[in-house]
């Protein structure tokens, strides 16, 4: 009797210690781990399904908690431009060209009756496109009117590394107040942009983003007549505050925008029966949107701001654009009517959670 109790007591002991090392690693994680603790704000409810709402959300940490707050600013101002991404006039100095670029926050409509809170550059989003032509010299001035640091990072375009835009890596982040000039070479010639490249988590989707187009030296042998760039981007609004929509619970977008505007408040482009139109398509949100074009097939020319060789050229009606991607398709407005271009993610084709709205725009084929 006193052996089985021995060989029981033992057996229990070895049990004991084996679930003891089995569980030791687990119960180290936490504290490498306290980053993604993320709780509901005292007093908050958890919304439908025990889903968290952004306004119910607390980090622990409170660099995390920074990234998940309003977009806020202080004295923000009605926007006093009503279109974005329109090409930013620039001044000549020794045959370089000196673009100005001023970071500030503005209420910005992006719909009847939907205004965000956007950071932007000068004051529209998307900013305005710089638009050269490739070899140029050119010269970007950014004062930072933000209540947050920032940087720009010029995305895709083939710049020294000392200008390339990240914070804490090829340059210390432009404090609020002060003053930060880039320069470069414009080149290769394609589709580009430039976007915030400080907490880009929160400032891209709150609007600090816009197109950059690097035109070829020599000119195109077969020029479209309608060149248009659409920037495509997220956020979310609730109770009257925006916040930068993000990939995780409860901070999902509910507004999608093509240009900063939302269908209906999108523009109608209005071509030419006959006329070779190239979109150039640029996803700077944090979301894939497939965009299909109704009524006529397109040829992808380029992507990434590079030509595809014709050969290479796919024909097609749907191109799923990921973020940082471009894709510049072109197609021959060959039947008139009004012709949808839209997301195919049709929940993306919504003005919170109201269909139609979102990322829809018309291209109007016209005799
Ligand atoms: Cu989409």
């Amino acid at each position: 009797m006193k052996k089985v109790l021995i060989f029981l007591v033992v057996s229990l002991a070895l049990i004991l210690s084996a679930c003891a090392s089995a569980v030791t690693p687990v119960t180290t994680m936490p504290a490498s781990n306290d980053n993604f603790n993320m709780t509901l704000a005292p007093g908050a409810s958890a919304g439908v399904n025990g889903t968290p709402t952004p306004g119910s959300m607390m980090m622990e940490n409170p660099d995390a908690a920074h990234m998940m707050e309003p977009i806020t600013a202080p004295n923000v101002q009605p926007a006093t431009e009503t279109t974005g991404g329109q090409p930013l006039e620039f001044r000549e100095e020794n045959g370089v060209k000196v673009f100005e670029l001023t970071t500030k926050a503005v209420q910005w409509p992006i719909l009847d009756g939907v205004t965000v809170t956007a950071y932007t550059y000068n004051g529209t989003v998307p900013g305005p496109m710089i638009r050269v032509t490739e070899g140029d010299q050119i010269r970007i001035v950014v004062k930072n009117e933000l209540p947050d640091p920032t940087t720009i990072h010029w995305h895709g375009v083939e710049v020294p590394n000392a200008m390339d835009g990240v914070p804490g890596v090829t340059q210390d982040p432009i404090q609020p107040g002060e003053t930060f000039t880039y320069e470069f070479t414009a080149k290769p010639a394609g589709t580009f942009m430039y976007h915030s490249h400080y907490e880009g988590d929160v400032q891209v989707s709150a609007g600090l983003y816009a197109p950059f187009i690097i035109d070829p030296k020599e000119p195109e042998a077969n020029s479209p007549v309608v060149d248009k760039v659409l920037m495509i981007s997220e956020l979310r609004m609730t109770d009257g505050q925006t916040f930068a929509a993000m990939p995780m619970a409860g901070m999902e977008p509910n507004y999608f925008t093509i240009n900063g505007k939302s269908f209906p408040a999108t523009e109608t482009i209005t071509v030419k029966k006959g006329d070779l139109v190239r979109l150039r398509l640029i996803a700077i949100g944090q979301f894939i949107h497939p965009m299909h074009l109704h009524g006529m097939p397109f040829k992808i020319v380029a992507t990434d701001g590079h030509p595809v060789p014709e050969a290479a050229q796919l024909t097609k009606d749907t191109v799923s654009v990921a973020p940082g991607e471009r894709y510049d398709i072109e197609f021959v407005a060959t039947e008139t009517g009004q012709w949808m271009l839209h997301c195919h993610i049709l929940h993306h084709t919504t003005n919170d959670n109201v269909e139609p709205g979102g990322l829809m725009m018309v291209i109007n084929v016209v005799e």
